[in-house]
């Protein structure tokens, strides 16, 4: 780090012609400024970038629930932890379509077709494209997340015009190993720089509330702003304890370093949008306002994730009505 003060660094960091590579030590400065600051600047920075009072909206389908091989230890839907909860086959294409249709009309610009799969098997392939192909053809923008996925995979995808792909590296590299084995943060690195390499666009976040330190919160977000281009979406979940995963006791975050770790995400990632995921359901309406200030301006709608809850179309138009949001159009810098 040169001469420049690291808040003055954070926000030229992407902002820029030249982007420098984001130093943990900096962005922990940032992280720990007091929170008047913090947020000032984060707000600051997100009003050059984006209309203050817009939120994009998401709405997720699981479209293969279950029965996955993978070991994450928050997950409803490994098969490696008794969560109780029914696995089903691929969804049929038409069954797909009537739901992003549902969503469309809910408003959603966006559709996130999600797989428990620790990877899609070239017999899937053809199903996947005519999802994107018919959901693209509503006028929606596509995303799909299952796991990883190979250079090829990824070609046929962005052949069929799929927009994002959503690919997790949830936690930092250090403490990775304590939430999955079954994988590395290595592969997850690969499936993100192979999906960028056919041109889609990323979706990459983590969570919060797994045990990480504030240090592994920080080193995550750090990994996401130095890949060679960012995200252009960073989900940030809190975890949502599942019954019989490894994660069911974690304890909780508190929401003021939950309300830090966004600002951070903002000034580290100025164009990206950066999306409150999962956990609203347990945040009060504060919170998530504190989150929209410190330039949260994405979330998924609905009153379901892939398995869990989520607050549903009356609790979010109160929200929004109460604070003065609108929902973000589809344009060319969404
Ligand atoms: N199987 C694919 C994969 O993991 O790449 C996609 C589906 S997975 C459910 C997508 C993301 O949802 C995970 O990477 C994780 O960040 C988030 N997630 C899953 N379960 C969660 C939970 N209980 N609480 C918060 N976030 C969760
Ligand atoms: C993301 O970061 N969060 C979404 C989406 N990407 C795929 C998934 C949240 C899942 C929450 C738990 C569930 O519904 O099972
Ligand atoms: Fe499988 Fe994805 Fe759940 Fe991990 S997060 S168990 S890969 S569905």
């Amino acid at each position: 780090m040169t001469s420049s003060s690291p808040a003055q660094n954070g926000r030229q960091i992407g902002g820029g012609d030249i982007r420098r590579a984001v130093e943990v030590e900096d962005a922990t400065i940032i992280y720990n400024l007091p929170f008047n600051d913090l947020l000032f600047r984060a707000q600051q920075i997100h009003r050059e970038n984006f209309d203050p009072n817009a939120i994009q909206m998401s709405r997720l389908l699981s479209i293969k629930t279950g029965g996955c091989a993978e070991d994450c230890g928050y997950c409803s839907q490994s098969a490696h932890y008794p969560t109780g909860l029914k696995a089903s086959k691929l969804m049929e294409v038409e069954r797909v379509l009537a739901e992003a249709r549902k969503a469309k009309d809910g408003g959603a610009t966006r559709y996130c077709m999600g797989a428990a799969w620790r990877n899609p098997k070239d017999r899937d392939m053809d199903a996947l494209v005519a999802m994107v192909e018919r959901v693209k053809a509503l006028g929606m923008e596509t995303c799909m997340t299952l796991g990883m996925l190979t250079p090829a995979h990824s070609a046929r995808l962005a052949e069929a015009g799929l927009d994002y792909y959503n690919h997790n590296v949830d936690t930092s590299e250090r403490y990775y190993s304590e939430i999955i084995t079954t994988r590395s943060f290595e592969d997850r690195l690969e499936t993100l720089a192979n999906v960028r390499d056919a041109g889609i666009k990323v979706c990459a976040g983590g969570i919060l509330g797994m045990g990480e330190t504030t240090q592994d919160r920080i080193s995550m977000l750090v990994t996401l702003a130095n890949l060679p281009s960012p995200p252009e979406s960073v989900p940030i979940n809190m975890l949502i304890p599942i019954p019989g995963s490894k994660l069911e006791n974690a304890a909780p975050v508190d929401p003021i370093d939950f309300v830090r770790t966004i600002a951070l995400a903002r000034i580290l990632m100025p164009k990206s949008h950066v999306r409150l995921s999962a956990g609203r359901t347990d945040m009060s309406d504060e919170m998530q306002a504190l989150c929209f200030f410190a330039g949260a301006n994405s979330i998924f709608v609905g009153e379901t994730l892939l398995t869990a809850d989520n607050p549903g179309e009356d609790h979010d138009a109160a929200l929004f009505r109460r604070l003065g949001l609108k929902p973000m159009q589809l344009g060319p810098t969404t």
